[in-house]
């Protein structure tokens, strides 16, 4: 079912109009009122007047996640404190979160875009799902949540962790529809021991999928395993969270809402824009938001375009698989990592040396990291790492990235030094 008919199959000249009225009032906005986007439009000679359509969009600055980080908490909000009603936040490079900040419009904006993502998968009132992101400062939990009542659906909010707990409330609540993480599915899936009588013994139909990257082969196997048809949801907190691109039923590449959300694809070198079916990285604008919008958000992440008609009516701009990001962030376990947090927490020890490795592999459908690092070298003393350390520094990395890594102290000059760009990260997931 397509939920807002009269947004998503829109005629290009109706949604370019549209797009560039979105566009103009959103220049303006943030002229007026965020210091931040005043500078920098100031440092281009760009007054809002000269943004007459979406099609000059190419002269406004890009914003980062660096910008964020520099402007920590608040400096890219464009209103007052007062019409902020929630905040999230995802991890940053180093040090500073991402904090991200939502009016009342941008939460109704929010449950109506997943509500066309739910839609979309063929979702309606009778279904009840079982949403398993967290919920927290993730945006995963309570971006499906308040789209999936607005839909009219039952929500249950299982947030992430007790999969026991989790399987038995899929068998007695007659849970019909699976939103988590697309390695936690498969995960789950072997946890419920799925043979065809125990499948069956579910309700489960459909899988909402996304927060991490996954390939066609893991599509399979999870519809194969839990009897469902899996679909794509795809997005940021810096832009909204999740839903700022989903599948229909033809599953040919993912919806941009685009009405909300402006795409692009540049050269992650040269930052200039790429035509159709090229790859590149995704910049999105977002043409509506109130509390903190962006102009040319600079994603990472790494897709190609189409402007062409879907089967389904819809008329959005479709992004194909998310192939990897032009940075270094890791996803693991749906949560994002940045090597640099790894080696900040390394070098605060005091005891090892800034010489590691971040090992990740699947093993059971689960991801797992391991931190390989060496000790420091220390005059006329042996080498052998403490169990203390290890556990110090093991503690210290769940402190900072939420999650569990294994950590292997070896003793010095055992890692291989590398000329030229140190290839720090060994990724056996096998995701591209
Ligand atoms: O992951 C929001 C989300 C929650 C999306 C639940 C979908 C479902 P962040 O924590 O800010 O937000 O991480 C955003 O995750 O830039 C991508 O690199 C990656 N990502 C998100 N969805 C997909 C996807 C949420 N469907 C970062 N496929 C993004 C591949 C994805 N990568």
């Amino acid at each position: 079912m397509i939920w807002n008919v009269q947004k998503e199959c829109m005629s290009s000249e109706e949604k370019h109009e549209l797009q560039s009225a979105r566009l103009r009032k959103l220049v303006n906005d943030l002229y007026h009122n965020s210091p931040f986007y005043r500078q920098k439009l100031q440092e281009l000679d760009i007054l809002p007047g000269d943004i007459r359509s979406i099609d000059d969009i190419t002269r406004l600055p890009f914003t980062t996640k660096d910008d964020l980080r520099t402007h920590y908490p608040y400096g890219l909000f464009s209103v007052p404190m007062t019409k902020i009603i929630r905040l999230h936040a995802s991890s940053g490079t180093t040090g500073n979160p991402t904090v991200v900040g939502y009016t009342r419009h941008d939460l109704t904006v929010w449950a109506e875009t997943v509500a066309r993502c739910l839609s979309a998968y063929g979702a309606d009132h009778n279904d009840i799902f079982s949403v398993a992101y967290g919920y927290g400062l993730f945006t995963g939990g309570l971006g499906l949540h308040y789209g999936i009542e607005n839909i009219g659906a039952t929500v249950v909010p299982t947030s992430s962790g007790n999969t026991a707990k989790h399987i038995r409330l899929i068998h007695d609540l007659g849970i019909t529809a699976l939103a988590c993480t697309p390695s936690y599915a498969l995960y789950m899936a072997d946890m419920l021991n799925t043979s065809a009588d125990d499948r069956h013994g579910t309700r489960l139909r459909l899988g909402i999928f996304g927060a991490e990257p996954w390939t066609e082969n893991m599509r399979r196997e999870i519809e194969e395993k839990l009897g469902i048809k899996a679909y794509n949801i795809y997005g940021l907190s810096e832009i909204m969270g999740p839903g700022v691109a989903h599948e229909c039923e033809y599953r040919n590449g993912s919806h941009i809402i685009d009405d909300h959300f402006y795409p692009e694809i540049v050269d992650p070198e040269t930052l200039r824009p790429l035509p159709d079916g090229r790859q590149g990285e995704l910049v999105i604008t977002t043409l509506t938001k109130e509390g903190m919008p962006l102009l040319r958000y600079r994603t990472k992440d790494l897709c190609s375009l189409t402007h062409e008609k879907c089967e389904c009516g819809r008329t959005s701009t479709r992004i194909s698989r998310i192939a990897g990001r032009s940075d270094d962030m890791l996803i693991v376990r749906g949560v994002n990592v940045f090597p640099s947090q790894i080696e900040g927490v390394i070098l605060e020890t005091g005891e090892l040396e800034p010489h590691y490795r971040i090992i990740v592999d699947r093993k059971d459908n689960r991801d797992e990291m391991t931190v390989e690092v060496e000790r420091r070298r220390e005059n006329g003393t042996g080498n052998v790492a403490t169990p203390e350390l290890q556990s110090k520094t093991a503690t210290r990395l769940h402190d900072i990235l939420g999650i569990n890594a294994t950590v292997r102290i070896v003793p010095p000059d055992t890692i291989q030094r590398c000329e030229g760009k140190t290839k720090r990260v060994i990724d056996n997931r096998k995701l591209h």
